[in-house]
């Protein structure tokens, strides 16, 4: 069987044990397609059948939560676990609470962050987890009296070594609080089980600045690979929560100028520059919409999402040097594509896990728009939890600057793997190539010494 008809058949699988799943396809159509040249090279990975073992997770967990809102009326949310991969260290990967959530996204989510995990270099396997549940318009009781339900089913499955869940989308500093007070309720045991933990109870500096930050310094490293740098750049971001706005923190550090962020509801273009504080007393505070940030900022402009024509994204069609899409998966489509080359855009780097869809990563790639791709460019953050479950273990806790150049050099390390591998298999300069053979090969060989299990 040649490469190229093992990854169709596998796909082909996909396509029938899992109907509907059309972001797991998506991901896992991406990753298997960039993975031919390193098939073809080597046909152990055919031989030992790696790609129809490693898109089944090994573990999926799906249970009823049921809460009490404030009415007292019983709720029910679907609370989910999927336990992709402990090839190389514990499952780890965050939870999203939101309601678009479904098995298909997890998966694909889960599927991401194994190849992600591995390219950090550090010992941690892959999963992630979440809800359908919208903490959206739901009181600080409401939320915690959910996450308590939640943690009710899922403390069964989780621990220091087995699987350590942490954010994502939905899931912040307010939710892992109430998650660790009931894990420690449940069980009598104070342990390292998540990260993004705070500061005061065993959390680690750096880790709520980790990916937005790590995002910024990956897009450098491209930039300085083809002579040029952030310095004087001006960017777009979108999204408006902990991804969003720690790249525009770290953009005005470097010297960059980020114009744009955006919430499920609209655009903000300010090209002055984006005030991180007004950004963050609205999000991180006040849980509010950036039209406040319009009222208090009046040389600033909000596009309302809906008001936007041609099928785009109001914030793809501000001009930029880098574009850094931040906020969630297929927000940028051909259309914004076409918006970013024609503007003159030069890079692309993924702070959202997928955020680009494939049309628009090959009309990009086509118009020579360097690209970052998520599980390179967003693998900050879940690198600085790996630190967190490493100070936890040890019982020690590191300065901000010690995590913080940790970060800076993992990030390092992440672009030159990536850039070299996508060299040594004849796609030179193509990151998405270079991440997924990268850390594909590292996974896959440890499977191959662990056996088939
Ligand atoms: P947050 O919940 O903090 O923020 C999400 C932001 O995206 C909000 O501004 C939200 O708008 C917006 N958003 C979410 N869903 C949609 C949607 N369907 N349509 C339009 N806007 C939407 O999440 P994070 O910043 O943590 O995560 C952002 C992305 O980064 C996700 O793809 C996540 O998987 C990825 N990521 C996160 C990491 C982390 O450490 N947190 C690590 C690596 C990747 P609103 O405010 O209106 O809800
Ligand atoms: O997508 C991601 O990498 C995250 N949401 C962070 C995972 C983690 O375990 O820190």
């Amino acid at each position: 069987m040649t490469a190229q008809e093992y990854v169709e058949t596998v796909l082909h699988d996909i396509q029938v044990s899992s109907p509907g799943q059309v972001e797991f396809y998506q991901a896992a159509e991406e990753v298997l397609h960039s993975l031919r040249p390193l098939l073809e090279e080597d046909p152990k990975y055919i031989e030992h059948n790696i790609l129809h073992r490693i898109v089944i997770p090994e573990r999926t967990i799906i249970f009823r939560v049921v809460w009490i809102d404030d009415a007292g009326k019983p709720q029910t949310n679907l609370g989910y676990r999927v336990q992709f991969s402990s090839t190389l260290g514990p499952y780890k990967g965050g939870l999203r609470f939101h309601p678009s959530v479904n098995l298909g996204i997890i998966k694909f989510l889960g599927f991401e962050q194994i190849f992600k995990n591995a390219l950090t270099g550090l010992g941690i396997g892959g999963g992630k987890g979440g809800s359908n549940f919208d903490p959206k318009g739901k009181s600080d009781n409401e939320v915690m009296r959910f996450t308590q339900s939640y943690m009710n089913e899922l403390y069964r499955h989780i621990g220091q070594t087995h699987d350590v869940p942490a954010g994502d989308i939905g899931v912040g500093a307010r939710e892992i609080g109430y998650l660790f007070g009931q894990y420690k309720k449940l069980t009598g045991r104070f342990e390292g089980i998540l990260t993004g933990k705070n500061l005061r109870w065993g959390g680690s500096n750096t880790r709520t600045e980790a990916t937005g930050y790590g995002s910024v310094y990956f897009a450098e490293n491209i930039l300085n690979a083809n002579g040029m740098e952030l310095k004087g750049k001006t960017c777009t971001v979108s999204g408006s929560g902990n991804v969003a706005i720690y790249t525009i923190e770290k953009l005005q550090s470097m010297g960059a100028i980020p114009v744009s962020c955006s919430d499920s509801k609209g655009t903000i273009h300010h090209p002055s520059g984006i005030n991180i504080e007004t950004l963050k007393a609205i999000k991180e505070v006040n849980r509010g919409s950036l039209e406040e940030y319009a009222r208090l900022h009046t040389d600033a402009t909000y596009v309302p999402l809906h008001s936007y024509p041609e099928g785009g994204h109001a914030v793809w069609s501000i001009p930029c040097d880098v574009a850094f899409p931040s906020a969630t998966q297929n927000e940028l489509n051909l259309v914004d594509a076409k918006h970013l080359v024609a503007h003159g855009c030069r890079l692309v780097n993924e702070g959202a896990n997928m955020p680009t869809t494939p049309d628009a990563v090959a009309y990009l790639q086509e118009h020579d728009v360097f690209f970052g791709p998520a599980k390179a460019a967003n693998a900050g953050g879940v690198a600085v939890s790996q630190l967190e479950m490493a100070q936890n273990a040890s019982m020690e806790h590191w300065s901000f600057a010690e995590v913080d150049t940790k970060l800076f050099e993992i990030m390092k390390n992440i672009f030159n793997t990536a850039h070299e591998t996508a060299e040594a298999y004849g796609h030179p300069g193509n990151l998405i190539v270079g991440a997924n053979i990268a850390g594909f090969q590292k996974v896959a060989d440890a499977m191959i010494d662990q056996g088939a299990v």
